[in-house]
C-alpha cells in the first residue's frame, strides 16, 4: 500500500482542494498531465451534509451524510469521466476516504445527493447505519485524551463526529464496498482521514479487503492501492504513528513543521543536510512529505507556524526544497484564497462552486491561488522528475542559510535564506553547457528568460543569489540545458 504507482518518470502530488470534477478532468490535459505531475488528492466524492448555517464551509464535506458519489465538486458520472481522462493524461486520483465517522448532529439534515438521516438515532439510511453500527457508550474526545488515553482517542467522537465502529462486519462492509467501488471506477488510492482515530487492527482489515486497481486504467496485475494515513504525531501523544507504517504510508507532520521553522529563519539551512530519519521522521518510504495542508494552512489540526502561500517567498523555498529532496512522496497544496478560516470555496449566489479561471500568464483567478501553477513550484516538479531516485551528493553550505547540492549527475540546486548575497563557484555535477534556472524563468526556444547558468567542463558554476532577488533558490537540471 506504499507504492502511488504513478505513471513511468512522475513523482509528485497535488491536492486540488475544493475543485470540481470537471474543471479537474481539464487540468488533467491541460497542465498536469503535460507538466510531470503524478496524482492528485481529491476532495471527498461521497455525500456530505449541506450545512447553510455556516453559509457552506469547507469543513461540511468532513460529515459525511452516504457513500453515494455527488457533492459540489460533481456527480458519479463526472467523477468517473474525470478519473478517465486524468489517468490518460498520465495523472492518478487519490480519494479523500472519510471512514472514521458521520456527520455531527445539526437542525439542517439534508445531504448533497438529498438523503436525510436522523441524527437523534444516528440512522444514516442511504447507507444504511443505525444505532448499532456506531461505538458505544457514548462519548466526545477531550484534549486530555490525546496525551493518555488511546481508547478514547479511538472510540469516542472527534469534535462531536458520530463515530463510526469499524470492528464491526457491517461497517467494514458498507466502507470496503464505498472504497471497491473508487477502485473500479479507476482510483489508485485513498487519503485515511482521521486514521489516528480508528484502531490498525481494524483498518488493516478493511484494506485487505480491497480489489487490486483497475488493470483497465493503466495498471500493471495485481497492484494495491497506494493509502496514505491522516496521522497528526508530532511526538508526546498516547497514539504513534508508528502503529500505523506496518500497514501503509503515513502522513509526516513533523515534515513541514520543521522545513517551516528552517524557512522562517528558526533554524539554519546548513542543517538540513542530515533531514530525513536522524530528525525524528519516520522513514522515507513511509511517509506522504507536505508542508501545509487543508487543516494546518487555517490553523484547523495540528499546530506549528506552518508555510503557506501567504508567506510566497519563505513558502517557495520550502517547497523547493521538498521537491529537491529525495525524502518521502511529496505533495503540494493548491489553495483557494480566504480570509475567514471557515469559507468555503469561491461560490456563486446559489452556492454553487465557482471554477478557476486560468490567466494569460498561466496563473489561476476567481479567488483561486493554484500554488501548483506558480513557475517555482511546478517547474520543481520537473526538477524531482528529472532528478529521479539519485541521492544527494556535493553538499555545500556557508555554515549558515545557504545551501546547494547535486541530486547524482541530474540536477542542481542552491538557496539563499540568509541576509547577504550568495556568490560562489560551485559543483553543479553537470555537464558543460548553458543551463535555464528554472526559478526566475524557464527555458524558451533556445534562451532562458531568466538566469543563464555557465556549466564549467569541472561541472562548476558561478552561482548568484541576491539577499533581495524575488526568490531564494536557483534550480537547474538536464532537461533546462539551452
Ligand atoms: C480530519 N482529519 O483527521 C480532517 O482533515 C479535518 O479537516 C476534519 O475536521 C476532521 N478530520 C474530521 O473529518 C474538519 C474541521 C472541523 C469540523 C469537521 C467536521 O477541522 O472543525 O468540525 O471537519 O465538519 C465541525 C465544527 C465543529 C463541530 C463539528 C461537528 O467545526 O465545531 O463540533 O463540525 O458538527
Ligand atoms: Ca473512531
Amino acid at each position: 500500500y506504499k507504492n502511488p504507482h504513478y505513471a513511468a518518470g512522475r513523482s509528485t502530488m497535488v491536492h486540488l482542494f475544493e475543485w470540481k470534477w470537471d474543471d479537474i478532468a481539464a487540468e488533467c490535459e491541460r497542465f498536469l498531465g503535460p507538466n510531470g505531475f503524478g496524482g492528485i488528492q481529491v476532495s471527498p466524492p461521497n455525500e456530505n451534509l449541506i450545512i447553510r448555517a455556516h453559509n457552506r464551509p469547507w469543513w461540511e464535506r468532513y460529515q459525511p451524510m452516504s457513500y453515494r458519489l455527488v457533492t459540489r465538486s460533481g456527480n458519479a458520472q463526472q467523477f468517473a469521466n474525470m478519473v478517465r481522462r486524468c489517468n490518460n493524461a498520465g495523472v492518478r486520483i487519490y480519494v479523500d476516504a472519510i471512514i472514521n465517522h458521520m456527520t455531527g448532529t445539526w437542525n439542517e439534515n439534508v445531504g448533497t445527493a438529498g438523503s436525510t438521516a436522523n441524527f437523534g438515532q444516528w440512522h444514516y439510511p442511504s447507507v444504511p447505519y443505525g444505532r448499532n453500527d456506531f461505538n458505544w457508550p457514548h462519548c466526545v474526545i477531550q484534549p486530555s485524551d490525546y496525551g493518555n488515553n488511546a481508547v478514547r482517542v479511538r472510540n469516542c467522537e472527534l469534535s462531536g463526529l458520530k463515530d463510526l465502529n469499524q470492528g464491526l462486519e457491517h461497517v467494514r462492509r458498507m466502507i470496503v464496498n464505498y472504497m471497491n467501488h473508487l477502485i473500479e471506477l479507476g482510483v489508485a488510492g485513498f487519503r485515511i482521514d482521521a486514521a489516528k482515530h480508528m484502531w490498525p487492527a481494524d483498518l488493516r482489515v478493511i484494506y485487505d479487503r480491497l480489489r487490486n486497481l483497475n488493470t483497465a486504467h493503466g495498471f500493471p496485475a495485481g497492484a494495491r492501492p497506494y493509502i496514505f494515513q491522516e496521522v497528526i504525531d508530532l511526538g508526546g501523544e498516547a497514539v504513534s504513528k508508528n502503529e500505523y507504517t506496518p500497514l501503509a504510508a503515513v502522513t509526516e507532520f513533523k515534515y513541514g513543521m520543521e522545513l517551516s521553522r528552517a524557512f522562517n529563519r528558526g533554524n539554519q539551512l546548513r542543517w538540513l543536510e542530515n533531514f530525513g530519519t536522524p530528525w525524528g521522521l519516520m522513514a522515507s518510504g513511509d511517509a506522504l512529505a507536505f508542508i501545509d495542508n487543508h487543516d494546518n494552512q487555517r490553523g484547523h489540526g495540528a499546530g506549528g507556524n506552518i508555510l503557506t502561500h501567504r508567506q510566497a517567498k519563505q513558502y517557495k523555498g520550502a517547497i523547493a526544497f521538498m521537491l529537491a529532496h529525495p525524502y518521502g512522496q511529496p505533495q503540494l497544496m493548491s489553495s483557494f484564497s480566504f480570509h475567514d478560516t471557515e469559507a468555503g470555496p469561491p461560490q456563486s449566489h446559489n452556492q454553487e462552486i465557482i471554477s478557476p479561471s486560468i490567466n494569460s500568464d498561466g496563473t489561476c483567478g476567481n479567488g483561486w491561488v493554484c500554488e501548483h501553477r506558480w513557475r517555482q513550484i511546478f517547474q520543481m516538479v520537473a526538477f524531482r522528475n528529472v532528478a529521479g531516485n539519485t541521492q544527494i551528493n556535493d553538499w555545500w553550505d556557508n555554515g549558515s542559510n545557504q545551501i546547494a547540492f547535486c541530486r547524482g549527475g541530474q540536477a542542481f540546486i542552491a538557496f539563499n535564506n540568509d541576509s547577504w548575497d550568495l556568490n560562489q563557484t560551485l559543483q553543479t555535477c553537470l555537464p558543460a553547457g548553458r543551463y535555464c534556472d528554472i526559478i526566475s524563468g524557464s527555458k524558451s526556444g533556445n534562451s532562458c528568460t531568466g538566469k543563464t547558468i555557465t556549466v564549467g567542463n569541472d561541472g562548476r558554476a558561478h552561482i548568484s543569489l541576491g539577499a533581495h532577488e524575488y526568490d531564494m533558490v536557483l534550480a537547474i537540471h538536464r532537461g533546462t540545458q539551452s
